[in-house]
């Protein structure tokens, strides 16, 4: 941007969140965390901080940080997020000029490209709710146990159709389910760090069997003999790895209208990166107005001086 344009106060220059970026780059690795990465779970915090969005009331999505209050914080589907957001603390204390808001959507654009997916176009300029009357109401999160109305149910509240519902969930490449926040329990793929479209190449394994957990909670598992992780000696170990997929998951294989797309982006990594690419970034946009400059123009702020 050049000195001579008017600066908009509150929005970071190129250069300042180039330096985000780059801090989001240095926190990725974490050894003791995990698979190794702060990635995946920055990805959903983004993901979950957008996905409250409701087209028919245009309340919700990633504008106001609302997840700092307990009033949406403490929805259980956000168990565990507590840990994407303490991650990004310390960025927020030495970049103080970007917002919560903009920071947990910009480190999850910065995480899937570090992990080896596609750019994602990001635009800043979101708030922070400085009191949570704004906060959407709790149980807009989709709910891991159910099927393919559901899915459709939960997405299409937000705007979107059913090719970029399978193209979204394909962000399962990444972590895991952990028995003490969502009281599912592993992965889908065995690299969860490294972002691709094996999420949809190991749904059409098609040999997922139901397993009850001791919680009572229901998911299903494949245990590829293949994939077992090899000792010392080059044998695999006693244990083969057991991967993973909730029933919202194997919905997207049983569902005619699903299924066409998994086998797309199981086939063809780069459609699904270009896909994933646009609907992450719409997912990030979703209830954000913007003037022709990109400035944002939400109804809260209509009357301070945006309006024309
Ligand atoms: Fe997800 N997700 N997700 N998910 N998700 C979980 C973990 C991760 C559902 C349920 C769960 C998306 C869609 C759905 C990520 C990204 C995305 C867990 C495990 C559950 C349960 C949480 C835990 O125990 O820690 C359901 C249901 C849906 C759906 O209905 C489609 C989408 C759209 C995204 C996205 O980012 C675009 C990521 C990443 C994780 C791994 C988190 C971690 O800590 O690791």
């Amino acid at each position: 941007r050049s000195m001579a344009q008017p600066q908009v106060h509150d929005t970071p220059s190129k250069s300042q969140l180039e330096q985000v970026a780059q801090a989001v780059r240095d926190l990725l690795h974490q050894p003791e965390y995990d698979d190794g990465s702060a990635g995946p779970v920055l990805v959903r915090l983004a993901w979950h901080s957008a996905g409250t969005y409701c087209s028919a009331t245009n309340t919700g999505g990633s504008n106001g940080a609302g997840m700092r209050y307990e009033k949406e914080g403490g929805d259980e589907a956000n168990a565990g997020l507590q840990h994407a957001r303490a991650f990004l603390e310390p960025i927020k204390k030495r970049f103080p000029f970007i917002t919560y808001a903009d920071l947990w959507t910009l480190a999850a654009v910065v995480a899937v490209k570090e992990m080896g997916g596609p750019s994602i176009k990001w635009r800043g300029g979101r708030t922070d709710f400085t009191d949570d009357n704004k906060v959407p109401p709790r149980g807009r999160l989709p709910d891991g146990s159910k099927g393919a109305d559901h899915l459709r149910h939960i997405f299409y509240r937000m705007g979107f159709n059913d090719q970029e519902i399978v193209a979204l969930s394909g962000a399962h490449n990444l972590g895991r389910c952990h028995s003490d926040r969502s009281g599912f329990e592993g992965k889908w793929v065995n690299n969860p760090t490294r972002f691709s479209n094996t999420y949809y190449k190991m749904l059409l394994v098609n040999d997922w069997k139901k397993k009850k957990l001791d919680n009572g909670k229901e998911q299903f598992v494949y245990v590829d003999e293949d994939l077992a992780e090899e000792n010392e000696d080059g044998e695999a170990s006693e244990e083969p790895e057991e991967l993973m997929m909730l029933p919202t998951d194997i919905a997207l294989i049983q569902d005619l209208s699903f299924r066409p797309w998994v086998e797309l982006y199981a086939e063809h990594k780069d459609i699904f990166f270009d896909h994933f690419s646009k609907v992450f970034a719409k997912l990030l946009e979703l209830g954000i107005r913007r003037d022709k400059n990109g400035n944002i123009v939400n109804e809260e702020n209509q009357h301070d001086g945006y309006k024309s």
